[in-house]
């Protein structure tokens, strides 16, 4: 698998699968969440209300991922996630893992080869960007998938230098 990073905006990616830093509710937020339900349109909503409706009527847990239409974005699918919220005294690594390797395993039942990754937790769920950024590589690296090509796009620059010294650490 190639691991590419960009500094930009993910709704701007042109993959087969963009993967958002959903809540549980599926029902829209700020930061990602927000820019790609603006972008998209209302048919990503009107997605995720029936998945309310049907598999999800709690809500999707997180670590967990669902796809839905990308409505107007430039990809062919929204992959949905819900990254935990960082906690100072419980390790929710594996959760945070889980986002990516689960976000791969939906490409893969869709059939998808390109996936764009946001920092998933390191907005308002406040995981630290450097701890987030190796889990993140790790995770992808690890995973067994058929997707080729993984883009982790940042929205800043230190968030771009963190996964550049998380790739060159997990590439030895
Ligand atoms: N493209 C790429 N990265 C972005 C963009 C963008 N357009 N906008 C923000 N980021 P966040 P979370 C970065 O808060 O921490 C929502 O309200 C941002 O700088 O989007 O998983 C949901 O509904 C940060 O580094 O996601 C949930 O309630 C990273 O994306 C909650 O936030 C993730 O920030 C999820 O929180």
């Amino acid at each position: 698998m190639d691991i590419e990073l960009v500094q930009g905006d993910i709704t701007e990616q042109h993959v087969d699968v963009i993967v958002n830093a959903a809540n549980s509710s599926l029902l829209g937020g700020g930061g990602v969440d927000g820019a790609i339900h603006r972008r998209g349109g209302p048919e990503i909503l009107a997605e995720c209300r029936r998945l309310r409706d049907t598999r999800y009527g709690k809500g999707l847990p997180s670590g967990e991922a669902v796809a839905t239409t990308a409505g107007r974005l430039p990809a062919r699918w929204v992959v949905h996630t819900v990254g935990p919220v960082h906690s100072a005294t419980e390790d929710r690594s594996a959760v945070l893992a889980s986002c990516y390797t689960r976000s791969l395993r939906v490409a893969d039942e869709l059939g998808a080869t390109t996936v764009a990754f946001p920092a998933i937790s390191t907005g308002v769920y406040r995981w630290p960007m450097e701890d987030a950024a190796r889990i993140a590589v790790e995770a992808v690296q690890a995973a067994s998938t058929g997707v080729r090509t993984c883009r982790f796009v940042l929205f800043d620059a230190p968030a771009y230098a963190a996964f550049e010294r998380a790739l060159s650490a997990a590439r030895g």
